[in-house]
């Protein structure tokens, strides 16, 4: 997952605007459902050992916890910590512990409009705040600190996933193209990109005009079906279940905003039906695919 996304957003600098963050903020953003490992084995410790030598019992203590959450992994914002009774749980980190930002970039906008030190101080402030409307409400927006973006226009919006489209076909035909060792393509979506990298029809990468992109699109509206699927499916992961939240789509979101005022607008459309998940009918509308061609299928 993580290779790809820095590499997608590598060429987002290229091909879409200015130059992207660092892989780390991308990564952090990846949020995981806390799980237990398989084959964490506990520690059992006898406290009684330790009555006449407390100094060691407490260091033995200490470590012990360690271990027990050592293959626990919790969602961002959360730490393991282990309670009186030895069982390992994830609780609200503090954000006075996450590393100091060491730049700007490192910064993030939160859906409050405040800027955050690091994806890591907004999650755990988010954490602090859950059960609340207003924790319910908080979503980191986009990478960067805060600032004004210009209000998207509808002719800009109607813009918006005709280099979209593009974008993506051209980022398969690149990743394609150098997966000789790298396996950033399973072996069935290299069978899927062949078809539109040999196709010698196909729209090279560069700047076009919104004019040739729309023909394009008419004309080779079948190279465009794949691109759409995959990137869904690239986002779909906690959990895979055909929908995207808020969250699974911020690797994608979160990085093209400041380069791209009309990235929240068209993502808010995408959800037709407002219920806050981005259905894949609703994605693949959203990006002007033919209700037929929809197909879970093709998320391979
Ligand atoms: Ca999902
Ligand atoms: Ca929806």
């Amino acid at each position: 997952m993580r290779v790809w996304i820095v590499f997608v957003l590598c060429l987002a600098g290229h091909a879409m605007a200015a130059p992207t963050e660092e892989e780390a903020i991308v990564d952090e953003l990846v949020t995981e459902e806390p799980v237990v490992e398989v084959g964490a084995n506990p520690v059992q410790i006898e406290v009684g050992e330790f009555d006449e030598a407390i100094d060691i019992g407490e260091e033995v203590e200490e470590v012990a916890a360690e271990d027990l959450c050592l293959n626990y992994h919790c969602k961002k914002g959360k730490v393991c910590e282990v309670d009186e009774g030895n069982t390992p749980m994830c609780v609200c980190q503090d954000p006075s512990t996450c590393p100091p930002a060491e730049g700007d970039f490192e910064h993030v906008c939160g859906t409050d409009n405040k800027t955050y030190d690091s994806s890591c101080h907004f999650f755990a402030t988010k954490c602090t705040l859950e059960g609340t409307k207003k924790g319910h409400k908080l979503h980191l927006d986009y990478v960067g600190p805060c600032k004004f973006i210009e209000p998207c226009l509808d002719t800009e919006l109607n813009e918006f996933p005709l280099r979209m489209r593009d974008w993506l076909k051209n980022v398969l035909v690149t990743l394609y193209e150098r997966d000789q060792d790298n396996n950033l393509l399973t072996e069935k979506q290299k069978l899927r990109v062949k078809k539109i990298h040999e196709n010698e029809k196909r729209l090279q990468a560069g700047p076009h005009s919104l004019d040739l992109l729309a023909h394009d699109f008419e004309k080779n509206y079948n190279m465009y079906i794949y691109p759409v699927h995959w990137q869904f499916g690239q986002l779909d992961q906690h959990p895979v279940d055909g929908y995207l939240t808020h969250t699974e789509l911020s690797p994608l979101r979160a990085p093209l905003i400041p380069m791209e005022h009309c990235t929240t607008r068209f993502f808010e459309k995408c959800d037709a039906d407002d219920d806050k998940y981005i259905a894949l009918e609703e994605w693949a509308a959203c990006f002007g695919l033919k209700e037929q061609d929809v197909d879970k299928d093709l998320i391979i």
